[in-house]
Parts: C-alpha cells; structure tokens; sequence
C-alpha cells in the first residue's frame, strides 16, 4: 500500500499515517510499542510516567459498558527513572515518533519528567493534565487555567522539543482551556481524555471500580470528542489531536474533517486488534482516493466551510 497520501506532518512530527497509539494501551514496553508501530500507527504515545513510580488502584480497575469501557488505573507506571531505559529501548526499534505522555503534581515535576523523557529520546511530550480521577493531578491541573498555565510554561521554559497538551472534556469550555494551553506554549493539542463515569454492579449494589469512578472511553465518547475537536479547530491554530471512540476509517475521517489533523486510538485496539490501525488506514486512503485527493492534510477542517 502507498503511504504518500496519508504522510502528514504535525509540529515537526513526521507521521507515516494519521493514526497514532493513544495513551494507555500497550504504551509500556518498547516491543508492544513496535507491535502498535508494525501495524500501521503512524506515532506512539506511552503510557503516563510521573517521577516516582505509582502502583494504581487496587482491582476492578476496568469495566465494560455498552459502548466502551471505564477506567481507573490509577495511573500506574514505574516512575522516570527506572523508564528511561525502556524509552531508549523503543527508540532503537522504533520507526515513528514516540511521544511520552508525562504527569507530575507540580510544574516543576511535569518540567522535570518532561526533560528527562525528552533527554531519554522521545521526540515529544504529551502533558496528561486531563485524568479524571487522580487527585491533585490530571484534570485538577486541565480544568484549572492558572494552574494549567502555569504547568506548561514550566515546560516550555524548559523543553524545546514539541509540547502536546491532552485536554480533559470534563469541563465548561473547552476552548478556554485549549486557548490557555496554546498560549502558555503548547504545539498541538490532544481532545480528549475519558469523561467521567462509573458503574453499578446490581446484584452486590456497590460501584463496580475500586475507585467508584473512572473515565469512559470508546465508541460512547465518540460525539463528544469531535464536538471538542470541532470547537478547539476555531478557538486555535495549533495542530489537534483527536481522540475518542474511533473504531473505524469513518470515525477517523469524521476527525479529521472536524479539524484534526491525526487521530489516537486506544480503546479500539482494546476492543479489538492493533491490526485496526492497518485497516483504519486503508479506509482513510480510499476515500481520500475516491474523493479526489492528494494528501490527508487536505481534508483536515473541510467540515467548517460555508
Ligand atoms: O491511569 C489512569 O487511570 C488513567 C489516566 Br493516567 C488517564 O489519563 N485517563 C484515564 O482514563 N485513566
């Protein structure tokens, strides 16, 4: 299959495809990564590392719903020390760009684990200040503008290497926040993180997740990221991200034409194969084919004309 039409280009990034690995899923290990990148995603973004290492939550940490499934990990993750060896790892296999999604709970920690990330090889970072259900982390930073300013001017003061900032749809308006992420100093931006959620189970009447309450990712979320997306598209120039729900070239194409000039998945795989990412592609180049188009990048935003 000819890659040209789908190469695109965000902030410096070269992506072969628009489809990249979101945070979460199979972003631990250099080879699952090369797994992911195998299979046609055009960037990788790892699992959220912070400075010390975090066990998580104590199972259930996941359940299925009928549309998608909500999460509460707890972000677990062995801190950035002990990961840096595995991101040189994964830039000695790995052909696309690998971009290390990064939590702290200060500025200075997310400027810290950034550098560290970035002096390890990654070619970006992705500040994570949009997990539903951390505290003092997360969504406490994303949906606060002072201290989302504040979080990112750190790391643009330290970090020249892109800044990706993934937002939280938890929040009022969206745009607000991405205005405040872009003019701190972030490149691109990610839309969204899980909405929060939760389950019952009714035979032992308790919430089902450890933690009560989670982030609900997948097809269910779809409608509401691309709302995000379509709205941070005319609030911002900087590149998007987007993610939520795409299971299929149709959803992916519904990003792309809402302003987003790649998309992430993650749940999709989960639900179902890496080899999605193959097949997501494919989709994207035909109809790019059928349509009349030379390049991915054309058809980024067509959703706003008229
Ligand atoms: O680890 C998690 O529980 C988690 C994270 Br870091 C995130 O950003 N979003 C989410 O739904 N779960």
């Amino acid at each position: 299959m000819s890659k040209n039409l789908l190469n695109t280009n965000l902030s410096g990034l070269k992506l072969v495809s628009p489809t990249a690995l979101a945070s979460g899923i199979l972003g631990y290990s250099g080879d699952s990564m090369q797994r992911v990148a195998e299979a046609g995603a055009g960037a990788i973004f790892t699992k959220s590392v912070g400075l010390e290492p975090q066990p998580g939550y104590p199972n259930p940490t996941v359940v299925q719903v009928k549309a998608g499934l909500i999460n509460a990990m707890g972000l677990p993750n062995p801190g950035i020390n002990d990961y840096v060896g595995e991101i040189k790892y994964a830039k000695s296999i790995l052909k696309v760009p690998l971009i290390v999604s990064v939590y702290g709970y200060t500025a200075e920690e997310y400027a810290i684990v950034a550098q560290k990330a970035l002096e390890a090889g990654a070619d970006a970072v992705e500040l994570n200040v949009s997990c539903p259900h951390v505290k003092n982390t997360g969504s406490e930073i994303g949906q606060n503008p002072k201290t989302l300013a504040e979080v990112v001017g750190k790391v643009r003061a330290a970090v020249k290497k892109p800044i990706i900032v993934k937002l939280s749809p938890n929040v009022t308006d969206i745009t607000e926040i991405a205005k405040t992420a872009v003019k701190a100093g972030a490149d691109a931006l990610t839309a969204i993180n899980t909405v929060k959620a939760m389950a019952i189970d009714v035979e032992t009447q308790m919430p089902v997740l450890s933690n009560v309450k989670g982030g609900l990712s997948g097809p269910a979320v779809k409608p509401i990221a691309l709302r995000c997306v379509y709205d941070i598209f005319e609030s911002v120039q900087v590149p998007i991200f987007g993610c939520g729900g795409v299971t299929n070239w149709r959803d992916a194409v519904e990003f792309l034409l809402a302003g987003a000039s790649a998309v992430q998945i993650g749940t999709g795989i989960a639900l179902e194969e890496p080899s999605l990412f193959q097949e997501v592609n494919k989709g994207i180049q035909s109809y790019l084919r059928k349509k009349g188009y030379g390049s991915v990048k054309e058809i980024v935003g067509l959703s706003h004309q008229g």
